[in-house]
This record gives C-alpha cells, sequence and structure tokens, in this order.
C-alpha cells in the first residue's frame, strides 16, 4: 500500500477530546522509548512526523494523524511503564491510555511495540494479558532490530513467541521492524491495508 500523504491532525488529553470520524484508527502503544514515534515516522517516510526523543517520555497526549487524506488514522501514544515519573503523572497516563483503547469506536488494531534486545518483561505481558481480557484487538511489533546481529535476534524472537505460547494459542500476529533500516515496513502496510479491506466489504 501506498502512503500518499501523512499529515498531523491534533493531540487530545483524553479520548473524549479525540476526532470524530468513522474511518480505521491503528495506535501504537508500549513501554517509553521502545521506538512507537519512530515506527509511525518510518512508516510515513516522514521523519519529522511525530516527536521523538532518545529520552523516554516524549509523547504525553494521544496523537492523531491522518493518512491519504482521511482514508485512515495513526494514532501515537504515550509510554507505559516509565518509572522516573511521579505517582500522579503516572496515573494520569494511565487513564489516558486505557481510555483510549478500552472506549475508542474506531480502534481497529492495536500494535505493541516490543524492544527485540530484551527478555520478556512483567509490565508487557501483563499489558497484553489485559489486551486479552478487554478483548482489544492487537498485534505484536518487535522494534529496533538493527542493534541486534540476526542470530540474537533469532533467538530473541523465538523465546519472546516460546513465552507468549504459554498463555496464547493461536499466537497474535508478529511483526520485525527496524526505523533504521526500514525492516518490516511494507509487511505492516500490507497488513494495514488487508484490514482496511475487510472493513471496506463488510
Ligand atoms: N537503532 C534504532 N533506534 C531506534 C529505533 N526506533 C527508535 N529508536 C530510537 O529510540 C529512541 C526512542 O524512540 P521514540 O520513537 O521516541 O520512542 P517512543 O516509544 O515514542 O517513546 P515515548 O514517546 O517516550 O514513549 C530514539 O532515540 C530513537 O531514535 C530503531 O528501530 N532502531
Ligand atoms: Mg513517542
Amino acid at each position: 500500500m501506498d502512503i500518499r500523504s501523512a499529515t498531523y491532525l491534533i493531540s487530545s488529553a483524553r479520548v473524549s477530546q479525540c476526532p470524530e470520524h468513522d474511518r480505521p484508527e491503528y495506535a501504537f502503544i508500549g513501554r517509553s522509548n521502545v521506538g512507537k514515534s519512530s515506527l509511525i515516522n518510518m512508516l510515513t517516510g516522514n521523519k519529522r512526523l511525530a516527536k521523538t526523543s532518545a529520552t523516554p517520555g516524549k509523547t504525553l497526549l494521544i496523537n492523531h494523524f491522518n493518512i491519504n487524506s482521511g482514508s485512515w488514522y495513526l494514532v501515537d501514544l504515550p509510554g507505559y511503564g516509565f518509572a522516573k515519573r511521579s505517582k500522579t503523572e503516572r496515573q494520569k497516563l494511565e487513564q489516558m491510555i486505557s481510555g483510549y483503547i478500552l472506549q475508542r469506536r474506531q480502534l481497529t488494531n492495536l500494535f505493541v511495540l516490543i524492544d527485540c534486545r530484551h527478555e520478556p518483561q512483567q509490565v508487557d505481558l501483563e499489558f497484553i494479558e489485559w489486551l486479552g481480557e478487554s478483548s482489544i484487538p492487537f498485534s505484536i511489533v518487535f522494534t529496533k532490530a538493527d542493534k541486534l546481529s540476526k542470530q540474537a535476534l533469532n533467538k530473541n524472537i523465538d523465546a519472546y513467541l516460546q513465552r507468549l505460547a504459554e498463555d496464547w494459542d493461536p499466537l497474535p500476529p508478529h511483526f520485525i521492524t527496524s526505523s533504521e533500516t526500514r525492516l518490516g515496513r511494507d509487511e505492516l502496510l500490507t497488513y494495514i491495508e488487508q484490514i482496511n479491506k475487510e472493513i471496506a466489504n463488510g
């Protein structure tokens, strides 16, 4: 699928402030610094579309991006699990995130980003479990593949999928990506296109 246009639409502090439309939304979630905003930039081919930072905690609002003149939307969410934040601030962000995920009827698929360098982390596994309990359609996106050798990458992905297989049968769809090398771009866009087509065909 071609992305012909990608523009920033709006930032919202709560789901009730999110834009009104009737098109599919694809949102990105995961720990702070996992590469959510970078992935949106990689997919759209615009390095400056979503704000990124080497310091965790850059994205603090629900950010909507309009793709192909309102055909569908990408949504950048704040990260979870960032320890260096006050409890009040953390709770505010958690409410923002869970409000969007549970109440946004346009949310078509949530991409859960996992840094491929790390072993399965409790905070991610619990989040994924919560998605299952809440019947939220999601897929897993492994990020920063460029940071590992091919061998180490395969080993980590296999280990992660094995861990997920303890709770999930079938496994959720998964993608291996790098925002540096654009690995996984075609696969992700084809996946989105397929879902958009299924929706269009009712
Ligand atoms: N090498 C490499 N670095 C990446 C990749 N994706 C993101 N990064 C780097 O990781 C850091 C965090 O990226 P962001 O896209 O801002 O992460 P985020 O998940 O949006 O973070 P928050 O908004 O703070 O939750 C930045 O320094 C990026 O350049 C990748 O695929 N490869
Ligand atoms: Mg971000």
